[in-house]
């Protein structure tokens, strides 16, 4: 169904009248920079799927595995560039007071982009971290070896990344609940609302009356407690919430 431009005028001027406004991206944003997404068609590789390799206990049973599909993604990344979707998030940035960008995303695509505010909410995949002195130490070069070693302590290297069943950073997740809570209006865009915790800050704004619009090419569990669907392609929407900016 054709968007009304009234829904984007009506989500535009909400923003432009808004003094906080809190972003929730997920892998649909990245997309259109050729990014796969989790659970799209192209959401697989070498047969698996993203849920059975991204976690702690995939990485204890096999870490070359585990490191093979990092390095595949981290090749995949390494010349991807923003879409007019990240760029029209920093334009809303630089025009609303006090801004924050909530990503589940690891592709750093928003920072590439000039976003500042940002909280990775699932880590970043060019940060690795030591398994036994955690020192987190960002490393670009593509491929990383296949069982890439500290250089303090020679221990095994890991993604800097939060696996399924892996707690979120307290720290990151206080600053995006508070973001949530703060808000007058939040857009949440490219996200299946399918992960947790991060769907539920979507919940947690509505709930303090905040405008929750969703962009998205298709209908989420949440579409239904939303105020607007904008349901399109977020390179060609996001721009046009902030034309003009
Ligand atoms: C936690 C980093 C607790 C790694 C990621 C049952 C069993 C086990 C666990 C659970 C369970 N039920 C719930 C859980 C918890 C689990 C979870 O939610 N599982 C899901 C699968 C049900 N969550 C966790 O484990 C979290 N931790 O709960 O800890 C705890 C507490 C204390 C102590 C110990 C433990 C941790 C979750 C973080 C996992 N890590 N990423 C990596 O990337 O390698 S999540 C991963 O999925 C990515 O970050 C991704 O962003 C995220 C969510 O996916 P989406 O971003 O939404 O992407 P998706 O492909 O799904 O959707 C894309 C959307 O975009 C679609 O809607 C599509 O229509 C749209 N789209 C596509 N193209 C476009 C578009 N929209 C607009 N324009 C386009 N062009
Ligand atoms: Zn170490």
């Amino acid at each position: 169904m054709p968007l009304t431009p009234l829904e984007i005028q009506r989500v535009r001027d909400w923003l432009a009248t808004a003094a906080r406004v809190t972003v929730l991206t997920g892998a649909g944003i990245s997309a259109e920079s050729g990014v796969p997404t989790f659970r799209g068609k192209d959401g697989l590789w070498q047969g698996f799927r993203a849920t059975e390799l991204a976690t702690p206990e995939a990485f204890a049973h096999d870490p070359k595995l585990v490191w093979r599909f990092y390095n595949w993604r981290r090749e995949l990344l390494a010349p991807v560039k923003p879409n007019p979707a990240h760029e029209a998030l920093v334009r809303l940035e630089g025009k609303v007071p006090q801004f924050t960008l909530l990503t589940q995303n690891i592709d750093d695509l928003h920072r590439k982009a000039g976003s500042r505010n940002i909280v990775e909410l699932h880590g970043n995949i060019w940060l690795v971290r030591c398994i036994r002195c955690l020192r987190v130490a960002r490393k670009e070069e593509v491929p990383l070896p296949e069982l890439p070693t500290c250089p303090e302590c020679g221990d095994l290297l890991r993604p800097h990344v939060v696996w399924f069943g892996e707690a979120l950073d307290p720290a990151d997740l206080e600053r995006a609940v508070d973001a949530s809570r703060s808000c007058e209006v939040m857009l949440v865009i490219g996200t299946s609302a399918v992960v947790q915790p991060a769907a539920s800050l979507a919940l947690v704004a509505r709930e303090r009356g905040a405008r929750v619009v969703e962009v998205n090419l298709e209908a989420t569990p949440y579409t239904h407690l939303l105020d607007v669907a904008l349901h399109g392609k977020a390179g060609t929407l996001v721009p046009q919430l902030v034309e003009g900016w």
